[in-house]
């Protein structure tokens, strides 16, 4: 599965890495592993995101490990770039923002990796694993075959990609590969103890006042079956809280027993609403956001829209029951 990527690494010199906007911890993480050990092989690589490097995944790597895209610095690395692999991002350029329309028009080999169910095309070569429980399992696959050296420093970005996008390995997809790959980034130095608190316990006292005040105030629909709940731009100001700090506020309420559905409006303070939904997988949630334009997962998916946000939050709860009315009801014991 492997062959054709790695003759497309061990045959060029130049690589940019990109990924989704708004990265995470497996886009940030996948990107650093798979940098690190390009790099370790002598090769030039540039990872290239549309947003800045987030504060909380400094940890995984230096910061200037991962640039943001400007146009007066970046394009030209990459029109020029031998290869462009993104990952973590399949469903096309615009998942890249900025960066995808300098990569759709540079003449690089595209190639892409990635565990979300959407399509590839975009990519000459593309590796899809929708079992894989992140993108970095795959970059890790990838390593292994290619014999990689694995430094601590790639270890630990790799581990904290897993951590982060199987919700500290307890999501469906995490199985016994999973924990294997897991045991062996230990092995290799990532330090779980180390990579949880760098990841979940850097809150500032306003985002903890900011997460108390939206689960005083969490909205229940369907029998408590969904948790519903919105965050103003007039809330983040008031608590002097930035969108950045937000990450893990999608999955307020979730503790709650019956929850299936999480859905969750973010005002970005130009006329857009973030929606971020979760589901106990039960309910495939990314279908409602493919009709807002975004994509994800059955258990994680999210959408930017334009609009008002009570207007839209009680149009996707309506949706959502919609939906649950047409899938399979809730196992008396959940799945994982
Ligand atoms: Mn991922």
């Amino acid at each position: 599965m492997w062959d054709e990527i790695i003759a497309i690494i061990n045959n060029h010199q130049h690589f940019v890495i990109t990924s989704h906007q708004n990265p995470d911890g497996d886009a940030i993480g996948s990107e650093l592993g798979l940098a690190g050990h390009l790099r370790k092989l002598g090769k030039k690589v540039k990872i290239i995101n549309h947003d800045p490097l987030p504060p909380s995944y400094r940890f995984m790597g230096r910061k200037r490990w991962v640039k943001r895209f400007s146009k007066s610095k970046h394009s030209k690395v990459i029109a020029e770039a031998e290869v462009i692999i993104v990952v973590d991002a399949s469903g096309g350029w615009k998942r890249t923002g900025n960066v995808g329309e300098f990569c759709e028009k540079s003449t690089a080999i595209k190639v892409c990796i990635d565990h979300h169910p959407d399509t590839a095309d975009f990519a000459d070569v593309a590796v899809i694993d929708t079992n894989a429980a992140a993108a970095a399992e795959l970059i890790y696959d990838l390593l292994v075959t290619m014999k990689a050296d694995f430094s601590k420093q790639m270890a630990t970005a790799l581990y904290t990609a897993i951590l982060t996008d199987t919700g500290n390995f307890r999501f469906p997809k995490t199985s016994p590969h999973t924990h294997e790959i897991a045991a062996k980034l230990i092995e290799y130095g990532a330090d779980p103890f180390q990579a949880y608190k760098m990841i979940y316990e850097q809150s500032t006292p306003n985002r903890v006042k900011l997460k108390g005040q939206v689960l005083a105030n969490l909205n229940f629909a369907a029998e408590g079956q969904i948790v519903y709940f919105g965050i103003t731009h007039a809330m983040l100001d008031a608590c002097e809280v930035k969108t950045s700090e937000l990450e893990g506020f999608a999955s307020l309420g979730q503790e709650i027993k019956g929850v299936r559905v999480i859905v969750y409006g973010l005002e970005l303070g130009d006329g857009r609403v973030k929606l971020s939904l979760r589901s106990d997988d039960t309910v495939a949630v990314n279908k409602i956001t493919a009709e807002y334009g975004g994509g994800g997962h059955h258990g994680a998916a999210g959408a930017t829209t334009q609009g008002k946000l009570k207007t839209i939050l009680a149009e996707v709860v309506q949706k959502v029951i919609a939906l649950m009315a047409t899938q399979l009801p809730a196992e008396t014991e959940p799945s994982r």
